[in-house]
């Protein structure tokens, strides 16, 4: 429960993204302000952060659901009560950046995701060379993709920390919470849009 006078909110945030990404790497430095040397995560990784938002504290459960192939298939479980996603990308990593553009794709196609906010964080911008966020947004053409939710791009380095707080707050800022003046709209918009549909 939160003290008193002010609202505790509990909400689940999906790190999501290809393997090698930086997700666990952000996640430990958001939770311990350090460096923590990642091993590929098998399964999932969650911790608690705490924020604050309008002088309410805000829960923050983050979800690092493994990247590799096997565990992708899995993503769809975890959507439910999604209050945003969270999307690393290596900035560094050109090759892999269709790859990159087709899981967000994939991602965002999710019913369960249906107006969720989302957070792209362009990570590995220590490394030279690495694509900014203008290229990221134009490359993902997140304009189109992103036209029926809250989006933000922000770029960062979970290695340096650089950009990696100013991810956090965003992220509070924009997951959605059950009591958000709207959300019951939104819940009856998504019923509907789902009747219609099956
Ligand atoms: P994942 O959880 O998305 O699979 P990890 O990715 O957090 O395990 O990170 C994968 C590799 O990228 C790790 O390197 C990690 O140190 C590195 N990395 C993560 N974020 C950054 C960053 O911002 N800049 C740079 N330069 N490297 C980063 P290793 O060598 O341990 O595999
Ligand atoms: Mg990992």
């Amino acid at each position: 429960m939160g003290q008193r006078g002010s609202k505790q909110s509990e909400v689940r945030v999906l790190l999501l993204g290809l393997d090698n990404a930086g997700k666990s790497t952000l996640l430990y430095k958001l939770k311990f302000k350090s460096s923590v040397s990642t091993v590929p995560t098998i399964g999932f990784n969650v911790e608690m952060l705490e924020g604050r938002r309008n002088g309410n504290h805000i829960a923050l459960t983050v979800w690092d659901i493994g990247g590799q192939g096997k565990m992708r298939e899995h993503w769809d479980s975890f959507h439910q009560d999604t209050a945003a996603i969270v999307f690393v990308v290596d900035s560094s990593d050109k090759r892999r950046l269709n790859e990159a553009r087709r899981e967000l794709e994939n991602t965002l196609r999710s019913d369960e995701l249906r107006g969720r906010p989302l957070v792209l964080l362009a990570n590995k911008q220590d490394v030279n060379g690495a694509l900014t966020v203008t290229e990221l947004k134009d490359k993902f053409n997140l304009r189109k993709i992103c036209s029926d939710r809250d989006w933000f791009v922000q770029p960062c380095s979970a290695s340096t920390g650089f950009g990696v707080e100013e991810a956090f707050r965003r992220i509070v800022q924009m997951v959605k919470l059950p009591s958000d003046p709207g959300a019951m709209k939104d819940n009856i918009k998504e019923t509907m849009h789902y009747i219609t549909r099956h």
